[in-house]
């Protein structure tokens, strides 16, 4: 895999393979993580796999909510930790009160403290693991996922999720929860569920956020505030299914 030349046209898509197969054989990702991909895969191939106009504007919405939070959490899971370690490295270096909480679908004692483990080698110390012994409980959630860490999920206002289940989503936004998603697919519960929905390749995403924190960072509450209340989902959502279906 290392031998694929950089000018090879899929080089990004397949190096992304690459750090995801590094993980699942390293017992970061689950079985299920590697399907997750290919779907992903699919939807990024048919949006041309670049960050569109769409993208450009929920990410800027984004921002001005992780900027105004009072706690904004990133909830990880197997994938985002395997494809974006070093982007999460970055996001963390400009939003230090970002904290990263390790929840996972197929949840194990051995993945989960796996993956926090991975996070703080690369540098990140805000990791929590959401299945402490004190977790909160997340309403109308059975599986594993309900679980929050009572100084990160559970006392977060602002949650970004990526590659995320649908009725997680969907109960954390009815929890009150303002919640970010990251997601391919525009048609997923997820992004139709989310207050703000990124569509597009999670390892492009987080740097084009992490740019728009850094210019943002000189904007009076009121400017974010303003940002946040035009913004229009909806809108986003259907140019991104209107992108995929036209193939622009
Ligand atoms: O690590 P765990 O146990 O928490 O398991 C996590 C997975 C990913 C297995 C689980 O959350 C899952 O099954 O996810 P889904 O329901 O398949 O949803 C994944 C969504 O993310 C789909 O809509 C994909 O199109 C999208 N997606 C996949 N790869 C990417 C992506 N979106 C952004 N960037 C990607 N790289």
């Amino acid at each position: 895999m290392s031998e694929v030349p950089r000018n090879h046209p899929r080089y990004q898509s397949l190096m992304l393979r690459y750090r995801l197969v590094e993980g699942f054989r390293n017992g970061l990702v689950a079985e299920a993580g590697l399907l997750a991909h290919g779907r992903g895969e699919a939807f990024d191939y048919l949006l041309g796999e670049r960050t569109h106009d769409f993208a450009h504007q929920a990410i800027a919405a984004a921002s001005a909510l992780l900027l105004t939070a009072r706690h904004p959490v990133f909830s990880i899971n197997g994938n985002s930790a395997s494809l974006a370690g070093p982007e999460l490295v970055e996001l963390a270096r400009t939003q230090e009160n970002l904290v990263f909480e390790v929840n996972l679908f197929y949840h194990s004692a051995e993945r989960s403290r796996r993956i926090a483990d991975h996070l703080r080698n690369l540098g990140l110390s805000n990791v929590l693991e959401s299945a402490t012994p004190d977790a909160h409980d997340l309403p109308q959630i059975e599986h594993a996922r309900r679980r929050m860490h009572p100084e990160g999920i559970a006392r977060a206002d602002v949650v970004l999720v990526a590659l995320e289940d649908g009725d997680r989503c969907k109960a954390l936004v009815e929890s009150g929860r303002r919640v970010i998603a990251v997601d391919l697919n525009p048609m997923s519960r997820s992004a139709q569920v989310s207050h703000v929905s990124i569509v597009d390749e999670l390892t492009r995403a987080l740097p084009v956020l992490r740019e728009a924190l850094r210019n943002d960072q000189t904007l009076s509450v009121d400017a974010l505030h303003a940002r946040i209340a035009s913004y229009d989902n909806l809108s986003i959502l259907n140019a991104a299914e209107a992108a995929i279906r036209s193939g622009n």
